[in-house]
Protein backbone atom coordinates (compact mmCIF):
# COMPACT_ATOMS: atom_id res chain seq x y z
CA UNK A 1 0.00 0.00 0.00
CA UNK A 2 2.61 2.38 0.93
CA UNK A 3 4.81 1.63 -2.38
CA UNK A 4 1.64 2.41 -4.44
CA UNK A 5 0.82 5.79 -2.56
CA UNK A 6 4.58 6.73 -3.69
CA UNK A 7 4.10 5.57 -6.88
CA UNK A 8 1.22 7.73 -7.29
CA UNK A 9 3.53 11.08 -5.93
CA UNK A 10 6.56 10.61 -8.65
CA UNK A 11 3.37 10.53 -11.01
CA UNK A 12 1.92 13.54 -9.90
CA UNK A 13 5.33 15.33 -9.87
CA UNK A 14 6.54 14.75 -13.13
CA UNK A 15 3.10 16.26 -14.00
CA UNK A 16 3.71 19.37 -12.37
CA UNK A 17 7.40 19.17 -13.95
CA UNK A 18 5.83 19.48 -17.06
CA UNK A 19 3.77 21.89 -16.75
CA UNK A 20 6.08 24.83 -15.61
CA UNK A 21 8.66 23.45 -18.34
CA UNK A 22 5.54 24.59 -20.45
CA UNK A 23 5.48 27.62 -19.44
CA UNK A 24 9.36 28.42 -19.59
CA UNK A 25 9.29 27.66 -22.68
CA UNK A 26 7.58 29.47 -26.02
CA UNK A 27 8.31 31.17 -29.12
CA UNK A 28 11.03 33.54 -29.86
CA UNK A 29 11.13 35.39 -32.80
CA UNK A 30 13.50 37.74 -34.50
CA UNK A 31 12.90 40.48 -36.52
CA UNK A 32 14.86 43.85 -37.72
CA UNK A 33 13.90 46.88 -38.85
CA UNK A 34 15.01 48.11 -42.29
CA UNK A 35 18.33 50.29 -42.68
CA UNK A 36 16.77 52.70 -44.57
CA UNK A 37 12.99 51.64 -45.39
CA UNK A 38 9.99 52.07 -42.98
CA UNK A 39 9.57 48.27 -42.60
CA UNK A 40 10.63 45.20 -40.89
CA UNK A 41 12.77 42.31 -42.48
CA UNK A 42 9.61 40.36 -42.73
CA UNK A 43 5.64 40.48 -43.22
CA UNK A 44 4.84 37.35 -41.49
CA UNK A 45 5.73 35.25 -38.39
CA UNK A 46 4.16 32.26 -36.93
CA UNK A 47 4.73 30.77 -33.60
CA UNK A 48 2.34 28.51 -31.90
CA UNK A 49 0.13 29.72 -29.46
CA UNK A 50 1.51 29.90 -25.50
CA UNK A 51 3.94 32.25 -25.23
CA UNK A 52 5.69 34.48 -27.83
CA UNK A 53 8.72 36.56 -27.25
CA UNK A 54 9.61 39.25 -30.47
CA UNK A 55 12.80 40.53 -30.58
CA UNK A 56 13.04 43.66 -32.83
CA UNK A 57 16.75 44.71 -33.51
CA UNK A 58 16.47 48.34 -35.01
CA UNK A 59 19.48 48.60 -37.82
CA UNK A 60 18.06 52.05 -39.24
CA UNK A 61 20.26 55.22 -38.24
CA UNK A 62 17.71 57.26 -39.62
CA UNK A 63 14.54 56.41 -37.44
CA UNK A 64 13.59 54.93 -34.26
CA UNK A 65 11.31 52.09 -33.94
CA UNK A 66 9.87 49.54 -31.48
CA UNK A 67 7.79 46.30 -31.98
CA UNK A 68 4.10 45.83 -30.51
CA UNK A 69 1.02 43.09 -31.34
CA UNK A 70 -2.05 43.42 -31.24
CA UNK A 71 -5.38 41.65 -32.09
CA UNK A 72 -7.93 39.33 -30.33
CA UNK A 73 -8.06 42.22 -26.98
CA UNK A 74 -4.03 41.93 -27.15
CA UNK A 75 -1.93 45.32 -27.35
CA UNK A 76 1.56 45.10 -26.02
CA UNK A 77 4.63 46.90 -26.82
CA UNK A 78 7.88 47.01 -26.69
CA UNK A 79 10.51 50.36 -26.29
CA UNK A 80 11.53 52.61 -29.00
CA UNK A 81 15.13 52.06 -29.46
CA UNK A 82 17.12 53.99 -31.84
CA UNK A 83 20.19 52.73 -34.48
CA UNK A 84 21.36 49.36 -32.84
CA UNK A 85 18.86 48.97 -30.09
CA UNK A 86 16.29 46.26 -29.60
CA UNK A 87 13.31 46.24 -28.60
CA UNK A 88 10.70 43.37 -27.25
CA UNK A 89 7.63 41.90 -26.04
CA UNK A 90 6.45 39.27 -24.51
CA UNK A 91 2.93 38.03 -24.68
CA UNK A 92 0.75 34.85 -24.23
CA UNK A 93 -1.52 34.47 -27.72
CA UNK A 94 -4.32 31.70 -28.29
CA UNK A 95 -4.31 30.85 -31.81
CA UNK A 96 -5.37 33.48 -34.53
CA UNK A 97 -4.00 35.86 -36.27
CA UNK A 98 -2.40 39.28 -34.57
CA UNK A 99 -0.57 42.15 -36.02
CA UNK A 100 2.93 43.53 -34.93
CA UNK A 101 3.61 46.90 -36.06
CA UNK A 102 5.80 49.98 -34.85
CA UNK A 103 3.97 52.10 -32.73
CA UNK A 104 5.93 55.48 -33.70
CA UNK A 105 3.52 57.60 -35.33
CA UNK A 106 3.64 57.17 -39.10
CA UNK A 107 5.06 54.11 -39.01
CA UNK A 108 2.51 51.75 -39.16
CA UNK A 109 0.70 53.08 -41.75
CA UNK A 110 4.35 53.94 -43.53
CA UNK A 111 4.30 50.15 -44.10
CA UNK A 112 6.20 49.27 -40.77
CA UNK A 113 4.18 45.73 -39.85
CA UNK A 114 3.00 42.32 -40.95
CA UNK A 115 0.74 39.47 -39.28
CA UNK A 116 1.87 37.31 -37.36
CA UNK A 117 0.06 33.98 -37.34
CA UNK A 118 -0.90 31.75 -33.77
CA UNK A 119 -1.22 28.24 -34.31
CA UNK A 120 -2.40 25.66 -31.61
CU1 LIG B 1 9.08 52.57 -36.59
Amino acid sequence: MKKRLVGVAVVAASALAAVSLAFAGGTTLKLTADKTKLSYSTKTLKAHAGKVTIVMKNMSSIFRHNVAIKGHGVKVKGKVVGHGGTSKVTVTLKPGKYEFYCTVPGHEAGGMKGTLIVSK
